[in-house]
C-alpha cells in the first residue's frame, strides 16, 4: 500500500483455534508494531493493513461466509503444518481426523481444510468468481499440497460438482516466505511501550530479513507486492526445497542437539562450534548432493548466511519453540534428503543425527507439544535401540522404505544410543573429528 499508494487492498485476518489475537487487536483498530530486532533494524513501524480479524474458533459458519464474499480474491494461509491436518509421509489428508471427519458432516467447519473447501463451495454457490489460494507455510511444494488436500477433501465429501469448479476458478501458487518471528514475550511489549511510547498488545517481533518468493499465478488481479521486495517467479519449488532443507532442517538440528546439550535459545546453540559445524556438514555434505538449487544460488553461502541469522542474539528465540511438532517436521527438513542421498548409495549420517537427536527430544520432554504426542509416547520404553526402531515405524512420520533401510535404520539407532550414552557435545566431538 505504501509503494503503489493503492488503497483498495486491505487484508482481513482469521484466527483458527483461539480468538486471542482477535480480542488482543480489536480494542487496537487491528493495528499492531513490528519491531525489527539485530543489525540493521528499521525503526519500529505500525501496520495497517489489517481491516478486521474474525475469531474463527468462535464463529466457523462467519469464516466460510467470509471466504465466499466477492470482494476477496486472495486467501492466503499461515496456519503452520500441522493446521493442515495431513499425513507427513504421504502428504495425504488424514481422513482418520476427528475433526476432518467431522467437517465433512453438515457441522460448521472448524479444521483449516474443511473451512476452505465450505467456503470455496459457498462461493461456487453464489457466483463470487475466481480467488487464488496462497499457502505461506513451510510445506514442500506448499501450494500443490494444499490444492491436492482441498481436493481429497471435496472428494470425501461427494461433490464433483464443486471439484470441476475449484479446477477452473481457484488457483494455488507455491510460495516461500521467509523470516523468522519468534512467540511475542510479555518482555517484548515492554520494549515496544518503551521505544514508542505506545502500549500494544499484539506487537510482533521479528529480524530484519525477509523474503517472499511467489508463483505468478493468480486467479484475479492482486497486489504488487514485487514493489515492497517479493519476487515473482514462474517456479517456486527449488527456493521451497532450499529453505526447508537448508534454514529449516538447520533450525530442527539446532532446537534438538541445542536441548540436548542445554541451550535455551537458537542463537545459544549456533554460537556453540559443534552444534554450528553440525549444520554445516548437513548442508555441504548432504544437502547439497542431493538439492536441485535455484539458479545463481551457491548453496553453502547460503547456508552460512543463514546460521549468521540464527545467531542474532537479540531474537531469544527458544529452542523449545522450534523444537514443536517435530513429527511434521522432520520429512520436508531432513527425511526428504536422507532418501535421496540414500538413493545415489550415500550415507545420510548426519541427516541421521538431527532425527536421533530429535528422538532424544522425544524421549526427554516433559511435555512434548506434537500433533502425534500420544503414538510418541507410545513408542517408548525398553532399550534405547528398542525406542528408536518404535519411533522408526510410526508411517505417519517416516515412509517404510525409508525406515527400512538398513543404512539409515542402523545410523538412526546408533547414533540416538550414543547420545543417551555420550551427549550431545560427547557425539558431535567424536563425529567431527572423523
Ligand atoms: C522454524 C520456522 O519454528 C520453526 O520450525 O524453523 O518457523 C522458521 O523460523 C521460519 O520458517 C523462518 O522463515
Amino acid at each position: 500500500m505504501l509503494a503503489t499508494g493503492d488503497l483498495r487492498w486491505g487484508i482481513c485476518g482469521v484466527t483458527q483455534r483461539s480468538g486471542k489475537i482477535a480480542a488482543l487487536l480489536d480494542p487496537q483498530d487491528c493495528r499492531y508494531t513490528v519491531l525489527e530486532r539485530g543489525p540493521d533494524a528499521a525503526l519500529p513501524r505500525v501496520v495497517s493493513t489489517l481491516c478486521g480479524v474474525l475469531d474463527g474458533s468462535a464463529d466457523p459458519s462467519a469464516v466460510v461466509a467470509l471466504l465466499a464474499r466477492e470482494d476477496i480474491r486472495i486467501i492466503t494461509l499461515t496456519v503452520t503444518e500441522k493446521g493442515y491436518r495431513h499425513d507427513p509421509a504421504t502428504g495425504d489428508l488424514n481422513l482418520a481426523d476427528p475433526e476432518i471427519a467431522a467437517d465433512l458432516t453438515d457441522r460448521p467447519p472448524r479444521t483449516v481444510v474443511g473451512q476452505l473447501s465450505r467456503g470455496l463451495q459457498r462461493r461456487a454457490e453464489g457466483g463470487a468468481g475466481p480467488v487464488t489460494v496462497v499457502s505461506c507455510d513451510n510445506l514442500p511444494a506448499n501450494g500443490r499440497t494444499l490444492r491436492r488436500l482441498v481436493e481429497q477433501f471435496i472428494d470425501a465429501a461427494g461433490a464433483p460438482q464443486l471439484a470441476a469448479w475449484v479446477a477452473e476458478r481457484v488457483r494455488f501458487p507455491s510460495t516461500m516466505v521467509d523470516r523468522i518471528v519468534p512467540a511475542t514475550t510479555a518482555e517484548d511489549l515492554v520494549e515496544v511501550r518503551e521505544r514508542t511510547g505506545l502500549r500494544d498488545e499484539a506487537a510482533v517481533v521479528a529480524e530484519p530479513f525477509r523474503q517472499w518468493v511467489i508463483e505468478d499465478d493468480f486467479a484475479t488481479d492482486r497486489p504488487r507486492w514485487e514493489l515492497a521486495g517479493a519476487v515473482l517467479v514462474d517456479d517456486v519449488e527449488p527456493w521451497e526445497t532450499l529453505k526447508l532443507r537448508v534454514l529449516n532442517a538447520s533450525h530442527s538440528m539446532l532446537a534438538y542437539l541445542g536441548l540436548g546439550a542445554g541451550y535455551g535459545t537458537i542463537a545459544e546453540a549456533v554460537a556453540d562450534p559443534l552444534l554450528a559445524d553440525a549444520c554445516r556438514k548437513l548442508i555441504t555434505s548432504e544437502v547439497v548432493p542431493a538439492l536441485k538449487a535455484p539458479s545463481g544460488v551457491n548453496v553453502t553461502e547460503y547456508g552460512e548466511s543463514v546460521l549468521v541469522r540464527f545467531a542474532n542474539p537479540a531474537l531469544r528465540h527458544t529452542t523449545a519453540q522450534v523444537a514443536q511438532d517435530g513429527s511434521q517436521k522432520l520429512g520436508p527438513r531432513l527425511l526428504d534428503t536422507a532418501s535421496q542421498l540414500l538413493a545415489t548409495g550415500a550415507e545420510p549420517r548426519w541427516a541421521a543425527l538431527g532425527v536421533a537427536a530429535w528422538m532424544g527430544h522425544v524421549g526427554s520432554a516433559r511435555s512434548l507439544d506434537d500433533p502425534l504426542e500420544s503414538v510418541l509416547r507410545a513408542a517408548l520404553g525398553g532399550s534405547p535401540a528398542d525406542e528408536a526402531s518404535r519411533l522408526l515405524d510410526i508411517d505417519q512420520i517416516f515412509a517404510p522404505e525409508l525406515a527400512r533401510h538398513p543404512v539409515f535404520r542402523t545410523a538412526v539407532i546408533t547414533t540416538y544410543r550414543r547420545l543417551l550414552e555420550h551427549g550431545v557435545r560427547g557425539v558431535l566431538a567424536e563425529d567431527l573429528r572423523a
